[in-house]
C-alpha cells in the first residue's frame, strides 16, 4: 500500500511514522511520502489561498498548486502500472466507515492513494472535477463534526487502513473480534476487558474470565457486547 499526502502543514501526518504504522512502514509492507503543497506556488509568498468568488467569509485553496502537486505525483508513481485514488476529505464528503477502511485495505499491493488535505473553507471544486478526468476521486467525511483542515481525518483514515493490510498487526493481535466487525451484521462494540492484578483498588474481574471456561467466556463476552451496543450505541441495533 502506498500513500501521498499533500498539505500546508506536512508536519500534522509526521505521527504516521510512530507505532503500528511506522513499523509497517520500516518493514516495507506500505510506502508514504508526505509533499508540502507551498513547494508548488512560484511567488514570494507561496501564496495557496484567495478570496471567494461569489463573495463570503474565509480563503478558499487556489486550484494551480494543487494541480502542480498532484501532476508530480502522478509523474512519480511508487511502482509501475498503479492507478492512484485521490481522497479528498471534506465535510460535504461520504461517510468514512469501518466498510470503507475494509474496501481500501482489500486493494494492499496494488493501492495507491493520494490525501489532499486541504485548509481554509476548502480547495476550489475544479481540483476534483478535473482530477475525476484523470483517476478515480473519494470526497469523504470521517463525522459530523467541523474540523479546520483534513489533515486529522487523513491520520485517521490511514491507521483505520493499515491496521487491516497483511502482516501489519503482528501474531496475537487480531483484527476480527473488534468493535464494528462482531456480529452478523458487522456492528457490534467489544464487551470489556481486562488483564491483572485481579483485584484492584477493591475491584475484581468477573469470575467467568478467571474459570478457563472458553465456551462460558465466550456466550459471556457476546453478551456483555450486546448489553453494551444497546445501552451505548442502540442506532447500531437492526
Ligand atoms: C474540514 C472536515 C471533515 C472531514 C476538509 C477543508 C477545509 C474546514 C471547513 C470546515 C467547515 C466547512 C470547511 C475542512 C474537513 C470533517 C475536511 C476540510 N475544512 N468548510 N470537517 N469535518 N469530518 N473529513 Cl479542505
Amino acid at each position: 500500500m502506498f500513500y501521498d499526502i499533500v498539505s500546508i502543514f506536512p508536519e500534522y501526518l509526521e505521527p504516521l511514522k510512530l507505532s503500528l504504522v511506522g513499523k509497517a512502514l520500516d518493514d516495507g509492507l506500505i510506502g508514504l511520502r508526505l509533499w508540502q503543497l507551498r513547494d508548488f506556488t512560484h511567488d514570494r509568498h507561496r501564496t495557496v489561498d484567495d478570496t471567494p468568488y461569489g463573495g463570503g467569509p474565509g480563503m478558499v485553496m487556489k486550484p494551480e498548486p494543487w494541480g502542480e502537486a498532484l501532476d508530480a505525483i502522478l509523474a512519480a508513481p511508487p511502482a509501475p502500472g498503479l492507478t492512484p485514488t485521490l481522497v479528498v476529505p471534506t465535510p460535504n464528503g461520504r461517510r468514512f466507515t469501518q466498510r470503507t477502511a475494509e474496501e481500501w485495505s482489500a486493494r494492499a499491493e496494488q493501492g495507491w492513494f493520494i490525501f489532499a488535505c486541504g485548509r481554509y473553507e476548502g480547495i476550489d471544486s475544479r481540483v476534483s472535477e478535473w482530477a475525476r478526468g484523470v483517476m478515480p476521486v473519494e470526497e469523504v467525511s470521517i463525522g459530523d463534526y467541523v474540523l479546520p483542515g483534513g489533515e486529522s481525518a487523513v491520520l485517521v483514515m490511514i491507521e483505520a487502513v493499515s491496521r487491516l493490510l497483511p502482516g501489519v498487526l503482528g501474531n496475537g493481535e487480531s483484527v476480527t473480534d473488534d468493535s464494528f466487525s462482531i456480529g452478523e451484521d458487522g456492528t457490534l462494540l467489544e464487551g470489556p476487558v481486562f488483564t491483572k492484578p485481579p483485584e484492584w483498588r477493591g475491584l475484581t474481574v468477573p469470575e467467568i474470565l478467571v474459570s478457563g471456561h472458553h465456551g462460558n467466556i465466550r456466550r459471556w463476552r457476546r453478551e456483555e457486547a450486546e448489553l453494551r451496543t444497546q445501552r451505548m450505541r442502540p442506532d447500531l441495533r437492526p
